[in-house]
Parts: structure tokens; C-alpha cells; sequence
């Protein structure tokens, strides 16, 4: 079965470390070139709370043809029982997907995205059994017509987002909870997450804020958005701050570094 990242029932983890070429990583123009060692030390940290909330992780070694090859969530979605393999949006990350393909056939029955369609992983959200996708500069209308094809096989609804300003959808919309989201106002139609409810991120942390629920309750949260954070503590949510400041340099977040998923 799938849900997002607070439903125990998902108890596995697929991981991938941190190139060494990390520095050469696809960066946007709020970006920065990133600290390869901390980015590592980050990247260990963030691996340890996924062990410490009972994940069973597997960690796939970097490859150094791939700079972002850490962003594991962007070359698969489990779908039901289906490991969906992407065709990331970006010609430098279309390789990431082989080593991730390998690792999760071994788990699951895979469905693949064809050319032309492209999808990057950070463009799905997954909550309960509806999905939201990001119609984005990575994911194209091909690629989400495809993904709505698998999605209708496992029984799931797909709600296409149009996302502008941001890379992902889950740049800009972070589950928090079982229903619940944060997001980064005037990137996406918020008519269009119905049946969610909606919070914000604090205007003085735009683009700072990234989440991702834990199996165990805890819910990791960037510490680059400390209001955002302090709202989520005040409704009672266990908020676990984490620095990934190398990580958001080149535009990723709490979720693209892992896939969740049960088997
Ligand atoms: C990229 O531009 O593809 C990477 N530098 C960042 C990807 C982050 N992925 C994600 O948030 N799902």
C-alpha cells in the first residue's frame, strides 16, 4: 500500500550518497554551488533520522557521472504496488534512474515513462490514495498522462498542478500531515488541493521550508524556516529541525533525497 511519509505501514527507505561531484550539480539562479564535505555530513545526518524512526534503508553508492544523483525521489514513485521509473526532465539526470531501477525491481514490478514524456519524482505528492502532480519545467504533459495511466490501474486519482516559480511541486507544497500541507503562496492554484488543508510558509522564509513526515510522527523540517517551524509546533506537530543548507544551495529539499514506500 502507499501513503505519504506518516503512515507506518511504509517501513523502507531507498537512499543514494552524495557524489563527488556534487559541486557540479544542476543550480538554479537562487542557488549557490555547494560544500561537497557538508553536504555529505548532511546527507549522513538525515540518513540517521530515517534509521532512528524504524525506516529499513538501502543505500544505493553515488555515481560521479551524476552530480545530483542524490536526489533519489526524482527517478521513482511508488504508485500501489507499482514502482513507477521516471524520465527525468533534465538531460544531465536521465541516467540516475538505472542504478535506482535495479535496486527497487527487486522489490516491486516496474512501470517505466517513455520518451517524450518526462517526469521528475519531486513533481508527485502522494496523500492517501489521490495524487497531485506537478505540471512543471521537469514534467511534461506526456509524462503526466502516463503517470495517470499507471495511477488508474492502483486505483488513484491524479490532480494535475500547474507549478510556477519553483522547480517541483513539493518545492512549494509540503505534506505535513495526513491531510495537511505547507505552502509557498502564489506558486500553484490552491483551489486545485481541495480537500487538503492549507497553511503557509512565513513570507520572510519563502523557498526555505521543506518537510518531510516521518514514520514515527516526527515531521524533519528545515531550520533555514524557523516561523514556518514554530507555526507547525504550535498546532502540536513534532518538528525535528534539520541544517541542509548544501542541499537547498542546489534547490533540493527534505523529500528528494529518499523514496518511502512498503512492500
Ligand atoms: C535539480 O535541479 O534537478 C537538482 N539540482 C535538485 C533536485 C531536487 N529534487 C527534488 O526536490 N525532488
Amino acid at each position: 500500500m502507499f501513503l505519504a511519509g506518516y503512515d507506518q505501514s511504509m517501513d523502507r527507505a531507498v537512499v543514494r550518497k552524495i557524489s563527488a561531484r556534487f559541486d557540479k550539480a544542476v543550480i538554479s539562479e537562487r542557488g549557490r554551488p555547494p560544500d561537497v564535505a557538508l553536504a555529505r555530513e548532511q546527507h549522513a545526518t538525515y540518513r540517521g533520522h530515517l534509521e532512528r524512526a524504524g525506516y529499513e534503508v538501502t543505500t544505493i553508492p553515488a555515481d560521479d557521472r551524476y552530480p545530483d544523483c542524490v536526489f533519489v525521489e526524482d527517478t521513482a514513485v511508488v504508485i500501489g504496488g507499482t514502482a513507477l521509473l521516471t524520465r527525468p526532465g533534465t538531460d544531465s539526470r536521465v541516467g540516475e534512474v538505472h542504478a535506482v531501477a535495479n535496486q527497487l525491481a527487486s522489490l516491486l514490478p516496474v512501470a517505466h515513462i517513455s520518451p517524450p514524456g518526462t517526469l521528475d519524482g519531486g513533481d508527485v505528492m502522494q496523500i492517501g490514495t489521490h495524487l497531485w502532480v506537478g505540471y512543471s519545467s521537469r514534467s511534461n504533459r506526456e509524462g503526466l498522462d502516463q503517470l495517470t495511466r499507471v495511477a488508474a490501474e492502483e486505483g488513484v486519482v491524479v490532480t494535475v498542478v500547474p507549478v510556477t516559480g519553483v522547480l517541483h511541486l513539493k518545492s512549494a507544497v509540503l505534506p505535513i500531515g495526513p491531510a495537511t500541507v505547507v505552502v509557498t503562496p502564489g506558486t500553484v492554484d490552491e483551489s486545485l488541493l481541495a480537500g487538503l488543508e492549507v497553511l503557509h510558509e512565513d513570507e520572510s522564509e519563502h523557498h526555505k521550508f521543506s518537510a518531510l513526515p516521518l514514520r514515527d510522527g516526527r515531521v524533519l523540517v528545515t531550520d533555514a524556516a524557523p516561523r514556518t517551524g514554530e507555526l507547525l509546533s504550535s498546532r502540536g506537530i513534532q518538528i525535528e529541525p534539520l541544517d541542509i543548507s548544501e542541499i537547498l544551495a542546489v534547490d533540493g529539499g527534505l523529500t528528494c533525497m529518499s523514496i518511502l514506500f512498503s512492500t
